[in-house]
């Protein structure tokens, strides 16, 4: 992409309505703009963010065995009176009526609608195990919506649904996202720590939140601090085997980690010696939930079993807040100059600035590399503006791209480029052929 051609919308001043740093930062770098309260509208560089999240949830999700769908996000009241969630959700959910005077509602999760196709269409154990899946709008009318896209009215979840035999085998479940949800977030450059959580409204208490420890987030947590060693790296997990997957939760569960809905200080206490006890902020990701039986009784979704006996389906449901990572992750990920995007989610593989636009040598050179940058199948993009260097580096550091391409007349009289890192801002100068091998390197690794 040329930034000439592209449409980045980055504000000079800091928005005075923004209290943390992530929500300053993505104003600023023109990646989201307030639609109304808790709603926002991605301009392209958020959205491409937002769609490098989805893709790598996604590519997690269909590794773990489970199926991607897609249901609306309008739902009718009528099944969630029969969950009897409708009267209990209460001023979170945004009721409509439509031109028949019926009640609808925009859905805040999909337990019901889930319930509902299943029964439709499911009735034999032959069937199980299934797990579908779905990344799609919600709408919560949160009291208070704040800090941008962390607590939106209407945010964008992958949220996943298991239907299992008996407890079991949906533990089993249970335990395959959460080794999804490990390995998803670390490619996301975060580390997000399974804690012990409360089950709220969608019930069972069976179920752990995931946390990104920063000042700014909304939740207190209590945790032995040998938990932040713990990284799941690129082991081969096979979903399919209940022991590795158990194993994968026991390493990653059994030290103390609990939000302040379920901490016991005096297990704490007692579990954790005095040098290791943290209690910091959290920014929760996601939250996995075994709740057994809970809709699939109230809503007649059962199997018929190998003895021919009739049982209701053991569920559970598991969410990703994908478009509270952004968020999160420049909140991990950031310094006084702007975001600093890891390597797995970043908008544009590198920026190319060109230090003399209009000087046939960096022109030339600027087109070559982003050729070359193309047809390895990345994606650059060029500060082909005529502007000064100094601010082409200003909206290169505040929009984040993890490298940058100068290239400039008096490099090129010694025939090299400079590449620069924009985590450690360190700079080295070389051909630009290699450049592109040094890019084409660290990709194929993320
Ligand atoms: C699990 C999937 C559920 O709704 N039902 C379907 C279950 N869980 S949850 O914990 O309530 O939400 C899942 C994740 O969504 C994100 N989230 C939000 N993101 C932005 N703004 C909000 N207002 C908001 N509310 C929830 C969180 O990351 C949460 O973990």
């Amino acid at each position: 992409m040329r930034l000439s051609r592209y449409f980045l919308p980055v504000l000079k001043e800091t928005p005075s309505e923004a209290q943390i740093v992530s929500h300053r930062l993505m104003l600023r770098a023109g990646m989201i703009k307030q639609a109304s309260a808790g709603i926002y509208s991605w301009l392209p560089l958020g959205y491409k963010v937002l769609k490098r999240i989805e893709q790598i949830v996604h590519e997690e999700q269909i590794r773990a065995g489970h199926i991607p769908m897609l249901m609306p996000t309008l739902q009718s009241a009528d099944l969630w009176r029969e969950s009897g969630r409708y009267d209990d959700y209460g001023q979170e959910m945004l009721r409509i009526k439509d031109r028949h005077d019926r009640d609808m509602l925009y859905g805040p999760t999909n337990e019901e609608l889930i319930t509902d196709i299943f029964r439709s269409h499911v009735t034999s154990y032959k069937d199980l195990p299934l797990t579908l899946y779905h990344i799609q709008w919600k709408f919560r009318d949160e009291v208070r919506p704040r800090f941008g896209v962390m607590r939106g009215r209407e945010f964008l979840m992958k949220d996943g649904y298991n239907f299992d035999i008996d407890k079991n085998a949906a533990l089993h479940a249970y335990n395959r996202h959460l080794v999804s949800y490990l390995r998803s977030y670390e490619r996301m450059g975060l580390q997000a720590i399974p804690m012990r959580a409360d089950g709220g409204p969608i019930g069972g208490d069976y179920t752990h939140e995931f946390l990104v420890l920063a000042e700014t987030g909304e939740s207190e947590v209590f945790y032995d601090s040998e938990i932040t060693d713990l990284k799941f790296g690129d082991r081969a997990v096979d979903y399919d085997d209940v022991a590795q997957c158990q194993a994968v939760l026991e390493e990653f569960t059994s030290r103390y980690a609990r939000t302040d809905e379920t901490h016991d200080e005096a297990l704490f206490n007692e579990q954790v010696p005095e040098a290791r006890r943290r209690s910091a902020r959290g920014i929760e990701v996601g939250q996995i939930f075994y709740f057994g039986t809970k809709y699939s009784e109230a809503m007649g979704a059962t199997v018929v079993t190998p003895d021919g006996s009739r049982v209701p389906v053991h569920m559970g449901s598991h969410g990703i807040g994908v478009s509270r990572l952004l968020g999160a992750i420049i909140e991990a990920s950031h310094d006084d100059k702007g975001i600093i995007w890891p390597e797995g989610v970043t908008p544009f593989h590198c920026g190319i600035v060109n230090l003399k636009q209009g000087d046939a040598a960096a022109d030339a050179a600027c087109e070559s590399l982003y050729k070359a940058l193309t047809a390895k199948g990345l994606e650059p993009l060029y500060d082909d503006r005529t502007e000064r260097a100094g601010a082409k580096f200003a909206t290169m550091d505040l929009i984040g791209l993890p490298w940058r391409i100068t290239v400039g007349p008096r490099g090129l009289e010694k025939g090299v480029v400079e590449l620069t890192s924009r985590r450690t801002g360190e700079s080295e100068e070389m051909s630009p052929e290699a450049a592109v091998d040094r890019l084409g390197q660290i990709y194929a690794n993320v």
